[in-house]
Parts: structure tokens; sequence; C-alpha cells
């Protein structure tokens, strides 16, 4: 008997060979990006994908809050590349800000060598995506209360319009009523709270959405700004180590196109992903809660107290090469 015994144990532990944190339902997350104005959405994405296929999250949807339509396009391949073309896609509508071509997206579903396509895509998928808007409330009506993790790593445009949106066919509740109900957090990259504060990118680009955001949302709001990332720097090396494909990889082709090799991006949208996914492994510190306001000009400024729920995130000097270790592994797809 005991020969079997070990077969069978050996087959149980097989069967069994999940990671611990699998045994938890996974966290539901809508992840909100204007992919395609710089490469660090893409290594964000990356990251999801990682904490998804190890079932530490349920990718719900991805919108997109660039307004151009190949940002759809690049996006879906990114999603087919890593076998999850079935995670939903929203657009924010060709009206939506910044809508010049960006420095990858079209460059890279295009991309050629000696006549020869890499990759296939859909370019006419953004005008068969439900708005981006229009999916977040379908995701958060059907999902658990106070579930949902978001993610936004590009303008307030696409969650603005939630929260002024009204009941529809998927909730009785208006956009605020859902997202009270429903969302966990908020996790955003935007602003600029260092010394020195300049309009930051994704405030400025929509000065009227993110005002509107951060003077409306009913819940809890923790931002990366500018300053966080700015001091981490993503080593382009760990591409080569764990993208050897190189340019036939969407990834690397976009990081490639983006700015001429080697260099090593400031990783913005990737601080919010981490913070907002391992919150626990205390990469970050959070502030207090307090108040971020958005000026006529795009600045931003954060006050303790007061009663607000909004934090910005801190970052130690001994955190700097954690977390670009787990920045690696993560965009690599290692969990
Ligand atoms: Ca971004």
């Amino acid at each position: 008997m005991k020969p079997i015994f070990h077969v069978t144990l050996a087959a149980s532990l097989l069967l069994t060979n999940v990671p611990l944190h699998a045994q938890t339902k996974p966290a539901p997350v809508i992840f909100d990006t204007d992919m395609g104005n710089d490469t660090d959405d893409v290594l964000a994405l990356s990251m999801l994908y990682t904490y998804h296929k190890a079932r530490k999250i349920d990718l719900k949807a991805v919108t997109i809050s660039k307004g151009h339509p190949y940002a759809v396009t690049f996006t879906d391949l990114m999603n087919r590349t890593y076998g999850l073309g079935h995670i939903p896609l929203g657009y924010v509508g060709n009206n939506g800000p910044t809508p010049e071509a960006g420095g990858y997206n079209m460059q890279t579903v295009k991309y050629t060598e000696e006549g020869r396509a890499f990759f296939t895509y859909d370019s006419t998928l953004a005008e068969k995506v439900p708005e981006a808007y229009k999916l977040q409330r379908k995701v958060l009506a059907a999902a658990a209360d106070g579930s949902v993790i978001m993610i936004v790593v590009g303008f307030s445009t696409n969650i603005a319009r939630l929260l002024q949106s009204g009941a529809d066919e998927f909730s009785p509740l208006g956009g605020r009523e859902l997202v009270a109900k429903k969302v966990k957090a908020l996790y955003m990259m935007a602003g600029m709270f260092g010394t020195k504060p300049f309009p930051e990118y994704n405030v400025v680009k929509d000065i009227a959405a993110a005002r509107t955001v951060f003077e409306q949302w009913p819940g809890q709001i923790i931002a990366s700004g500018w300053e966080v990332g700015s001091r981490l720097h993503f080593p382009a090396r760990s591409l080569f180590r764990y993208y050897p494909q190189l340019w036939e990889h969407p990834l690397v082709n976009a990081y490639f196109h983006y700015k001429k090799m080697p260099y090593n991006r400031e990783t913005w949208d990737l601080t919010s992903v981490l913070q907002a996914i391992e919150p626990g492994k205390q990469f970050f510190r959070e502030s207090a809660p307090g108040t971020i306001r958005i000026e006529a000009d795009g600045k931003s400024t954060f006050s303790e107290g007061g009663g607000g729920k909004h934090r910005i995130m801190l970052l130690d000097e001994a955190k700097i090469k954690p977390v670009l270790a787990r920045f690696e592994e993560t965009v690599g797809g290692k969990y």
C-alpha cells in the first residue's frame, strides 16, 4: 500500500499546487489607462496580467481614456498576447483627451520587418466596444458591495463621466451612488504634491474631469503624485530577461518605439498598481487622510485632516530597490 499512498499523495500535491492566496476570492479590478501616451501604461497593464493569472485579482475590464482608436486596438493586442483576449475593453470615444496617435499604439500593431507583419489587429475595434463609463457601470453593477478596486493611470475623463452617469440598463443607481456602493478604493496616478508643484499631465489634459473626481468621489482616493514614480526608473534590461521575443512581443515593441533604447523609463503608473494590489507589503507609505484640490490651472494641492478621504503616496529612499525589483518581477510575469 505504501507506494500507492505515495503516488496518491504526489498526485494530490500536484492538484493542490496552487498558491495560498488563490484560496481567497480574487479582488475585482477595473483598470483605466491613457494607453499610448507613455510606456508606463504598458508596463502597468502587464503587472495586472501577472496578478490576474496568479488569481490575486480578477481583471474585469480595461477602459481607455485616450481619444485615439488605436489605443483600443493596441490594448486588445496586449490582452490577446497574454491569453486574456476575453477581458472587456471600453473606450472614451474619439472626443477624448489626446486624440493624436501617440508614440507606439499604431506603430506597434502595424510593425513589419522585411515585409513580414508581426501582429494581427483590428483597426476598427474602438467602434465596437462600449463607452468606457458604461462598461464601468456594467462591472460595478455586477460586483459585490464594497469590492471593486479601481486603478486610474490616465485622465479622469471616464470616471468623471461614471460619477455623472444616470440609471441605465445595468443599474437603477446614479454614478455616485453606484461608486459608493461597489468601489472599495480608487487608486490614481495623478497630481504633483512635491516641492515646486506644477500642473501634472494626467490632470492638465482634462482639468474639469479631475476637479469633478476629487470634489465628488464618494469614497477613498489614494493618489500617486508625479514625484513618486519619477524617482523610480524601470530597468529596461529586465525586458531582455523576461521577454526574449523582443520586437515580436508588443510590450517590448512598444517600449522600443517610445524612445531610443536603452532607457529606463519613470514608473508613475506602476506605483498605483503596486499599491492598489499589494498594499500590505508596504512598498509605499500613505499619508494621513485629507483633501486633494485641483486649481484652475491644473496644479494640485493636498492638505491633511478636515475629514477628507484622500491620501497621497510617499516613497522612502530605502524602498526604491525593493519596489523596482517587484516591478521587474510582476512586469515579467513572475508573481
Ligand atoms: Ca498613463
